[in-house]
């Protein structure tokens, strides 16, 4: 069973010991005697079952029961104890026929566990990991509140019926303890409330060094090649992003945000060595849009995050980018502010750079005769994949070499299927595959953010590439041109998934991985936390929301090494920018297929990823969820090299996922 089965069930095991201990203290308040005795014994077995649960998840990691096992389980086990012992005490003199009061003691005892229960699953949802002094001080002050009310009302002389089984202090002294443990309740909850505004460190080293005197960089500074390389040419775009109604291959018409009145954006092709330079004005996005060049490694300064590479462009304001395209493959642009609407609404394009070998400056590449890109987006409600001109059938002759380059530009993982025809994944993210084997009938799972370049010579029978198994959509290749002739697809649901860590053949890692200079984790959750400055029921990483998530402080040429955690229940692709990382286990079982180089990697719920790379792109980096609501959510933070600064923050520009 999954780590991500295993948090629902111990979620829904948790829930049904709050309910077994509820029931418990409310029968026995009732003096429901037999009654009250199964269930306190119900609520005793389903505690030890979730002990149990909890004991699988410690099992997968630390991260996923950290809070259960420090405080969730002691507090509920305390409680429990005590309950069991004064409730069941009486409980079973009563059986046999002996008294049959209410067990004052016993009542609040046994609420006091389900105000326990309660608490640890409170804690679980709303802080999560790691767990800090004032969750734990809070927690307890609340069942300590509980135990107290509970005491207040149960012990009240109303009705005057002497109790059987416990004998009640006297008045004054129940007063006394009363009163000093509401004090203590007060103090600690004050406590526990007051260094919950502790703020964080503004860094954290990972075992690395801390900062030194070196003398600062301005990411203002860290700018492109002004020239192409040896032999490049230079090519030129300017991208005005404008509201525009556009017209949808269904013949719909929204009102979009564009780049050039299109949705996607203009193309920006190059040749490897060419260079990019690509001026953004902004006509009437309000508030700002930028241009981010997703997984293209450019220098810092042209990276285009508002608030950290520079200021957002303003309504009648431009920015130019400029940048060698030194890598090959497929890529995408979006803006990066407020890019949980811009990009949703049509602020993106893709960027795909192919290859030199051989040709001169400005001439066409040769190689696939049949070469798609193909950014797949939810628009009014639709995913759509034709890309601008809306064409969803295209003539292929057999024996034509294919590629296929997918990008999803969504929040959500996409599921890819090629019906038709045997193919290989040549390339992910833009970096080409080691060896990567030919495969068919199977299913594979896009990140969002991500990229994958499918190969294969076209067959002299239709090709289909089905989006989210839905039949009726997607892209054909007729080898005739004719659409009408084409075959049904079949059902593609039940396809496998393609595990891309056991694709393609391994080779020598560049860096010695084992070998890491800074060991970052990130523990995603939900949970209770500040977002820009308001709290929220925020997507969280260790348990903080952006800007309240520590930079990651990193020295350039050091090996980083990341764990990334899932605690929740969805699924969020990381994205480091300015980085390819490699691969290197999920959920400990290490990938032994292709190297995979990546720029987002999917972590779904209760996965464990570790991936690592070099630290050779000075700079100050976004590190984020791309689901981009959830970026919004709090969940993004920043990694920094050592004597880089930025000028931009806390500047009109706004921050780097938000604005209004
Ligand atoms: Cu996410």
């Amino acid at each position: 069973m999954t780590t991500g089965l295993w948090i629902i069930l111990d979620h829904l095991v948790a829930l049904l010991s709050v309910a077994a201990w509820f029931a418990a203290g409310v029968t026995l308040a009732l003096r429901r005697t037999r009654l009250a005795l199964a269930v306190l014994i119900a609520a005793v077995l389903v505690t030890l079952v979730r002990v149990g649960t909890v004991a699988v998840l410690a099992s997968r990691g630390w991260w996923f029961v950290q809070e259960k096992v420090l405080l969730g389980l002691p507090m509920l086990g305390a409680a429990g104890t005590v309950a069991v012992l004064l409730a069941g005490r009486h409980l079973l003199a009563a059986r046999r026929g002996r008294g049959d009061g209410r067990p004052a003691g016993g009542v609040v005892a046994v609420l006091t566990a389900a105000y326990a229960a309660l608490a640890g699953l409170v804690v679980t949802f709303l802080a999560g990991y790691p767990l800090t002094w004032s969750t734990a001080l809070i927690s307890v002050s609340f069942v300590g509140a509980g135990a107290l009310l509970t005491a207040r009302v149960v012990a009240a002389p109303a009705g005057g019926t002497a109790d059987a089984g416990v004998t009640q202090p006297p008045i004054s002294r129940r007063r006394f303890i009363g009163w000093a443990g509401g004090a203590v309740v007060v103090t600690a909850a004050g406590a526990g409330a007051g260094l919950s505004f502790l703020p964080a460190g503004s860094v954290t080293l990972g075992g690395g060094r801390g900062r030194s005197s070196r003398a600062a960089v301005s990411v203002a500074d860290l700018r492109g090649a002004g020239s192409p390389a040896p032999g490049g040419a230079v090519r030129r775009h300017v991208l005005t992003a404008k509201k525009a109604t556009v017209r949808l291959p269904s013949g719909r018409e929204i009102d979009a945000w564009t780049y050039n009145g299109e949705v996607p954006g203009p193309a920006i092709t190059a040749t490897q060595g060419d260079l990019i330079e690509v001026r953004l004005r902004n006509a009437d996005i309000p508030d700002g849009v930028t241009v981010h060049w997703h997984g293209y490694d450019v220098p810092c300064g042209e990276d285009g995050v508002p608030g950290v590479t520079q200021l957002a462009v303003a309504p009648g304001a431009d920015f130019v980018y400029r940048f060698r395209a030194e890598q090959v493959g497929t890529y995408w642009y979006h803006t990066h502010y407020a890019s949980y609407v811009g990009v949703r609404k049509g602020l993106y394009g893709a960027l795909v750079v192919t290859p030199r070998d051989g040709r001169r400056a400005g001439e066409e590449p040769a190689a696939e005769q049949v070469d798609l890109t193909l950014p797949v987006h939810t628009l009014d409600g639709t995913v759509t994949i034709a890309g601008r001109d809306g064409r969803t059938d295209h003539p292929a002759a057999p024996g034509t070499p294919v590629r296929l380059r997918l990008i999803n530009t969504d929040s959500e993982p996409r599921r890819i299927v090629l019906a038709g025809t045997p193919f290989r994944v040549a390339a992910v993210d833009g970096r080409d595959l080691h060896q990567p084997g030919e495969v068919s009938d199977v299913g594979l799972h896009l990140p969002a953010g991500g990229r994958y370049d499918l190969v294969f010579v076209m067959p002299d029978t239709s090709v289909a590439l089905v989006v989210d198994d839905d039949r009726d959509s997607g892209l054909r290749l007729h080898p005739d041109g004719d659409a009408a002739g084409a075959a049904r697809i079949e059902d593609t649901s039940d396809l496998p998934e393609l595990d891309l860590l056991r694709y393609g053949a391994p080779a020598a890692p560049p860096f010695d991985i084992h070998d890491a200079d800074r060991h970052f984790t990130m523990v995603l959750d939900r949970g209770v936390a500040m977002v820009d400055g308001r709290p929220a029921y925020a997507q969280t990483v260790n348990g903080r929301g952006h800007p309240a998530i520590p930079d990651q402080l990193v020295a350039e040429g050091d090996i980083v090494r990341f764990t990334v955690v899932n605690r929740s229940l969805e699924t969020h692709p990381w994205h480091l920018h300015g980085h390819p990382v490699l691969i290197l286990s999920r959920d400990g079982t290490p990938s032994t297929g292709s190297p995979l180089w990546v720029d987002t990697f999917d972590v779904r719920p209760g996965e464990t990823w570790e991936v690592a790379f070099r630290a050779t792109n000075p700079g100050i980096w976004m590190n984020h969820c791309h689901n981009l609501p959830h970026a919004h959510q709090g969940m993004m933070l920043r990694l920094q090299y050592d004597g880089v600064t930025t000028p931009f923050a806390g500047s009109p520009g706004g921050s780097p996922g938000h604005g209004h």
